[in-house]
């Protein structure tokens, strides 16, 4: 699959995977539709992914959380960016590390809101526009969280869980078209993501990575492409990716 010119619509683009993923793209000629809340954040990313060959760059400022304002979002595209061939639902957090019987309610809501109701907000707005034009790709990120749920990490772990089943639900909702629909499921991964789980508390963010060679977000995008690259009959159901150091979600080996 040739990417030159292509639109290619990345939620969460803003930081860690996503901003990975749209620089990848970019180098592929790629015209990126980029979406996140901050907008600064976005920008910087716009701007880096027209230096590494980005056709061009359309950013949106969005919370995944808004049903309305995702379907007008895409309903409200310029035309010339409405053809959206590749979507990519990456936007997604992780809040506390709490048991099941302590946890805030707060934070269960955020993430169920965004790992699944946003993903499906997302999906509900942009693939009919796939299956009228027949062709298009869905890529949810997961996580290994979603096969293996890990103690404090209930909700989150079943968020994941949610994206695995929607993703395979996905793919057969779109039989019989062209479109292809894959689920790219990372261990650990060094991003914002454990400063944002514990709310900027560095130290505890850093232990997550401590004594481990953890994927990087670049690792990630690689997968992505690759699964987004194929020739356009094949369809990658699953890509399920680790560290060495890291076994499953809830086995690491770690050297400190
Ligand atoms: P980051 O915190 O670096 O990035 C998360 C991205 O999601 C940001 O761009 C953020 O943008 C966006 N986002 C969060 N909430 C919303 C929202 N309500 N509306 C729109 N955008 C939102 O973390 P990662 O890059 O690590 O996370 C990306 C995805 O990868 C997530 O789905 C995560 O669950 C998944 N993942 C991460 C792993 C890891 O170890 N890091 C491993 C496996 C999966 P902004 O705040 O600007 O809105
Ligand atoms: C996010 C990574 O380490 O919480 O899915 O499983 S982890």
């Amino acid at each position: 699959m040739i990417l030159r010119g292509k639109i290619v619509f990345i939620t969460g683009a803003s930081s860690g995977i996503g901003a990975a993923t749209a620089l990848a793209f970019a180098a592929e000629g790629a015209r990126l539709l980029l979406s996140a809340r901050r907008a600064g954040k976005l920008a910087e990313v716009a701007a880096q992914a027209l230096e590494r060959g980005a056709v061009a760059v359309h950013s949106i400022e969005l919370d995944v959380r808004h049903r309305h304002a995702v379907q007008t979002a895409i309903d409200e595209l310029p035309p010339d960016w409405s053809e959206i061939e590749i979507l990519i639902n990456n936007a997604g957090l992780s809040r506390g590390l709490d048991k099941l019987y302590m946890g805030r309610i707060e934070d269960w809501e955020e993430m169920i809101d965004t790992n699944i109701k946003g993903l499906l907000y997302i999906s509900r707005a942009v693939l009919p526009g796939m299956i009228v034009r027949g062709r298009g790709h869905v890529v949810n990120i997961g996580s290994t969280a979603g096969e293996l749920p890990y103690p404090g990490g209930s909700v989150y772990c079943a968020s994941k869980a949610a994206v695995r089943a929607l993703n395979d639900g996905m793919r057969q909702d779109v039989l019989g078209s062209p479109v292809r629909v894959t689920s790219v499921e990372p261990g650990t991964v060094e991003t914002d993501f454990s400063l944002v789980r514990f709310r900027g508390d560095t130290g505890h963010a850093a232990k997550v990575y401590q004594g481990i060679t953890p994927l990087t977000p670049e690792d990630v995008a690689d997968a992505i492409l690759w699964a987004v690259k194929g020739p356009p009959h094949v369809n990658i159901a699953r890509i399920v990716l680790t560290s060495v150091d890291q076994a499953n979600s809830l086995l690491f080996s770690r050297k400190s």
